[in-house]
């Protein structure tokens, strides 16, 4: 069966840990890149070990502005976007729902959703004239399965995943794939993001376990941009095989 190459990828939070390894297995199969981040040194750094063409996005993913300017000027030659992978997000924070910073919600809510959606909506509109592409958001387990501290995390997430299966409603017809992949626990800059820098309490979350990989999360993201054309992947939801579930809670009394 034929299988499907991009042509030109874009990649939000480019620069991160996933973001990185998505850049290396499409420039692998000879994609053109537009890779976003929004820290000049380190997109540089990123662009400089590809050899595809490369059209570098510097923006706060979170500035309306900046984003559909950037967007606007994106050059002729890498303006037939057919996959976009909206990565760019995170966690902030770990703290009861109750004690949580709130500010930490409004940027999760900005990053990944607000930005995500504003993204899908410049995107798609070329999508749909030329009739082919494929949008991967980076879901997370967290939005299938709360947790303790998980909260605008976690509904963020089943934002983007509710969101994902809503474009394949509207964009039937039209031949643009939509995917969800939804990483659980994955070995990443993620967690010391979420603890604001703190590298120690960051390491706790992968000591002594097995943690999937950016690598892992991207060859996932490469198996489902390059399946054939006449398959969609709705859902793609991987754990590493250390992580599984556990009974809900029950409050016991006396
Ligand atoms: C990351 C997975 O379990 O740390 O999206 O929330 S988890």
């Amino acid at each position: 069966m034929q299988k499907y190459k991009p042509d030109c990828v874009l990649i939000t939070g480019a620069t991160g840990g996933f973001g990185q390894a998505f850049a290396q297995n499409f420039a692998d199969l000879g994609c053109k890149l537009i890779l976003h981040g929004r820290s000049p040194e380190k997109l540089d750094e990123l662009a400089a070990k590809f050899s595809v063409p490369v059209h570098k996005l510097l923006f706060d993913v979170t500035d309306k502005e900046a984003m559909i300017r950037k967007i606007e000027s994106i050059p002729e030659e890498f303006s037939d976007i057919d996959l976009l992978i909206n990565n760019a997000g995170g966690a902030l924070g770990l703290d009861k729902a109750y004690e949580a910073d709130l500010e930490d919600w409004e940027q999760m809510i900005e990053m990944n959703d607000t930005s995500l959606v504003r993204m899908t909506r410049l995107i798609l509109p070329g999508m749909v004239k030329r009739q082919r592409g494929h949008i991967i958001n980076i879901g997370s387990t967290a939005g299938n399965y709360p947790y303790p501290g998980g909260h605008v995390y976690c509904a963020s997430k089943a934002f983007v995943k509710q969101f994902s299966l809503a474009l394949r409603a509207d964009l039937a017809g039209t031949k643009i794939r939509v995917t969800n992949l939804e990483p659980g626990q994955a070995e990443t800059p993620f967690s010391v993001a979420r603890f604001k820098g703190n590298t120690e309490k960051a390491a706790t979350v992968y000591a002594n376990t097995i943690s999937l990989t950016a690598e892992d999360v991207a060859n996932a993201a490469l198996f489902a941009a390059t399946s054939p054309e006449h398959m969609n992947i709705n859902r793609m939801e991987i754990m590493p095989t250390t992580q599984s579930f556990g009974p809900l809670p029950v409050e016991r009394h006396g």
